[in-house]
Parts: structure tokens; C-alpha cells; sequence
């Protein structure tokens, strides 16, 4: 779906055509970060660490001490420890403070790496993931472009990997994926950052251009020289006088960039395994029907996920969370993959009316999910199904 970038009035078509019946929503794009991810991750493998300086290195050579420090905890870098520094300097700098220095082990990271995004994925619209520790996101459509339901999802998103993993990490919110990044580097560590699209343009100009997304030393050096030091300066600059100077592709960019209105999507990355919706009911309540009526949007947007990756799903599985907050969940899984929207409402009433029974406690919020899910290609026509289910 197209999006508007310049979000001052919220359904504002930007093509200036008829409108189509589809609702131009702020674009929200969030930016997830890991914080000092290796060494955080040995010291939630023992925790004896905490407190004291940590340093991940890459040990390339034969000796310990011809490698470079892979990443340090934030107790090492208070002595100026950084990645890329080799180890000796690092050693030497951390000389009387009772420093732990450990072997990079890659394989541990990218498991954990690959949990956290799948759990990700489940949570947001989309999910790009862009590094070992690092992704973007789009939930404009889940939040229906509101800025305050955005930080609800970005404390979501802490607080499930704080609970899975024992990880903290920071997370930026904004208009385009160069506000978003800009916002989960200034809440490290831990911190959430959500720039409104109005307070957009009031965040980007006092930063020094070297901080966009993109820009490096020699782009920064390069705008010093003609005048340019702050992001501010950058989005007052002429777009003939940047082509000029940095090619067409580039100059258009740096100038979005500047204006928080670089139009890059977040593009999936992950093969989807489940979709699922969860709500917060209207009351606490024991009644399937009322909970199936609530879900009803919710199933929709799973259907639509199913049909726009071409996807069907083997297995429907209703969550109840209780009053006292427990989960309890109970699933139905198909001897083949279906796709029919009407099976996942059935299921899920059918689930719903098991779970009301045994759970003897009144439901606060509810959710569906679908998952096994396989290609079109590997689809089972819904007669077939049909025929072998009764
Ligand atoms: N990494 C590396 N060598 C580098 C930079 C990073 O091996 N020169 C690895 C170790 C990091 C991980 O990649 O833990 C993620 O890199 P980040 O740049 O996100 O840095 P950190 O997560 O360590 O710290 P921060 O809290 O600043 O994000
Ligand atoms: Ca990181
Ligand atoms: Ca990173």
C-alpha cells in the first residue's frame, strides 16, 4: 500500500487522485537493536559477570592477544574499549579493573539471534531483520498509524525479549526507516525513542549529519564543505545543488534522509511460520461467543496474511489469557494444509467452547493463531479436505 510521508493531515492521498476506499495511515516503522548483544549475551550465560568489564573478541591469529575486540559490555567501554580495537590495547586499558575477556563463539549468537526474530516476526506487521542483532519493523496497519499505541508495541516488544532471553534491547519509532535507526541509537541502552510525524522535523535538525543512516565520514566531510554540519542545514539544502555534488541517486537520498521522508519499505525477510492475532476483550468474560465475536477482526487480518503470502495453515490454536493472567491454549491441527477463512472461525469456536469449559476462569484477552503453515503449492483443495474430514 502506498503511504503518505508528510503526515500532517492523516488521510491525506498523496497522489492527489480519487480515493479509493483505503485509509492513508501515518506510516509507523520501528528499529530494534540488541544492546552490546555478545558480551550481554555471556553475561546472561553467567551472570557472575555483571558489573564487571566484558570483552568479546575474534581471535584470528595464533596468540590470544593478536585478535581485535569482536564487542565489549558497557563497563568495559566506560575505559574507551570499543569493537574492532585490538585486544592488547584492550587488555591495557582495562589493567586493575578485573576484566573478563572471551572468545566469540558465533554460533551461540545467531541461535539466539534466530529465536528473538521469530518471535519478532509474530509480533509486527513486518519484520526485516538486518544483522545478527538488528531489524526493522512496520506496524502501521496493526496500530492503525497511532504514535501511542506504537510505544505500547515497542514496550511489547522489550518486555518478550526480556522475558525469553534475559535481553535488553532499544528500540526506535518514527516516520521512515532513517528516523527509526536515529531513534533506537539514542535509546541505547534499553530505552524506547518514538518520534511523532509532527515532532519529526524538530528531532532531525540539530544532529550532526554524520548520525543519518548512510552518511559516512567521507559524505560528512564532504557536506563540511559546503557549509553543511547539521541534519537541519541538510534539509534546507537546494536538491540540484546535492545532485550536483553527490549524483542523482544519492542527493535524492540524502535529502529524504534529512526530512524524514526516505520512502525505503520494511520488506519482509523471514518465511512467515505462524500469523496470529491477539485482543484485550471488552470485559472479562466466559462466554466463546462474545470472545469469537471480538476475534472477528483479528481472524480477518490473519486470513488477508495468509492470502497475500500464499500460505495455508495446518493447525488453529485459540489463546486465552485468564484474569489471574495465566495462558492457556488448545490447538486443532488438519491432516492437510487449508486456507478456507470460514475453517479458521469455525476452529476457533469450536476451541474457544473446550477452553470456556475447562479453564473455570473468565478470559481477559483472547487470540487466534494459525500455524504449520506451507506454500501454496503444497495446498490441499478445500473439497479434498472436506471429504477427508467428515
Ligand atoms: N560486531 C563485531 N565486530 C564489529 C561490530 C560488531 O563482531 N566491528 C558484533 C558484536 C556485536 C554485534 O556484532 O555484539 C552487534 O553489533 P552492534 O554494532 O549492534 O554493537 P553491540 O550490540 O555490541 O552494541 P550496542 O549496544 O552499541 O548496539
Ligand atoms: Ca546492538
Ligand atoms: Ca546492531
Amino acid at each position: 500500500m502506498d503511504e503518505i510521508q508528510d503526515h500532517t493531515s492523516r488521510f491525506q492521498n498523496p497522489l492527489n487522485s480519487e480515493p479509493r476506499g483505503i485509509q492513508f495511515l501515518p506510516r509507523v516503522v520501528g528499529h530494534i537493536d540488541l544492546d552490546y548483544f555478545y558480551a550481554q549475551v555471556e553475561e546472561v550465560e553467567n551472570p557472575s559477570l555483571k558489573g564487571r568489564p566484558v570483552v568479546v573478541c575474534v581471535f584470528p591469529g595464533r596468540t590470544e592477544d593478536s585478535g581485535v575486540v569482536s564487542t565489549a559490555n558497557y563497563k568495559a567501554r566506560e575505559h574507551g574499549v570499543h569493537s574492532g580495537m585490538p585486544i592488547v590495547q584492550a587488555k591495557k586499558r582495562l589493567e586493575g579493573h578485573d576484566p573478563e575477556v572471551i572468545r566469540m563463539d558465533h554460533r551461540k549468537y545467531e541461535v539466539i539471534s534466530n529465536r528473538i526474530m521469530e518471535q519478532l516476526e509474530q509480533m509486527v506487521d513486518v519484520l526485516e531483520p538486518t544483522g545478527i542483532d538488528e531489524a526493522f519493523f512496520d506496524i502501521t496497519e496493526s496500530t492503525g498509524g497511532d504514535y501511542g499505541r506504537a510505544r505500547s508495541s515497542a514496550e511489547s516488544v522489550q518486555a518478550v525479549i526480556m522475558k525469553g532471553e534475559n535481553l535488553s534491547c532499544s528500540v526506535g519509532i518514527g516516520r521512515s526507516k532513517v528516523v527509526a535507526k536515529l531513534g533506537s541509537d539514542m535509546a541505547k541502552p534499553g530505552g524506547i525513542t518514538v518520534v511523532s510525524p509532527e515532532a519529526t522535523e524538530s528531532f532531525l535538525a540539530p544532529l550532526d549529519t554524520s548520525k543519518l543512516y548512510g552518511v559516512g565520514p567521507k559524505t560528512t566531510s564532504a557536506l563540511e564543505d559546503m557549509g553543511i554540519r547539521t541534519v537541519g542545514e541538510l534539509a534546507k539544502t537546494s536538491p540540484t545543488e546535492l545532485e550536483r555534488r553527490f549524483g542523482r541517486k544519492f542527493g535524492v537520498y540524502l535529502l529524504a534522509a534529512a526530512t524524514g521522508t526516505d520512502p525505503d519499505p520494511v520488506v519482509a525477510g523471514l518465511e512467515p511460520t505462524q500469523f496470529s492475532r491477539i485482543v484485550t476483550l471488552r470485559r472479562d468474560t466466559n462466554d466463546p461467543k462474545e470472545v469469537t465475536d471480538q476475534l472477528s477482526d483479528g481472524m480477518r487480518y490473519i486470513h488477508v496474511k495468509l492470502a497475500s503470502s500464499g500460505k495455508s495453515f495446518k493447525t488453529v490454536t485459540a489463546i486465552g489469557i485468564l484474569t489471574d493472567l495465566s495462558t492457556k491454549t488448545k490447538s486443532k491441527t488438519f491432516e492437510n494444509a487449508v486456507s478456507n477463512p470460514a475453517l479458521i472461525r469455525d476452529t476457533a469456536s469450536e476451541l474457544f467452547d473446550e477452553l470456556s469449559r475447562t479453564v473455570g476462569k473468565e478470559f481477559r484477552r483472547a487470540g487466534v493463531r494459525v500455524s504449520g503453515l506451507q506454500g501454496a503449492e503444497d495446498q490441499t483443495s478445500l473439497s479434498e479436505f472436506l471429504h477427508q474430514a467428515r
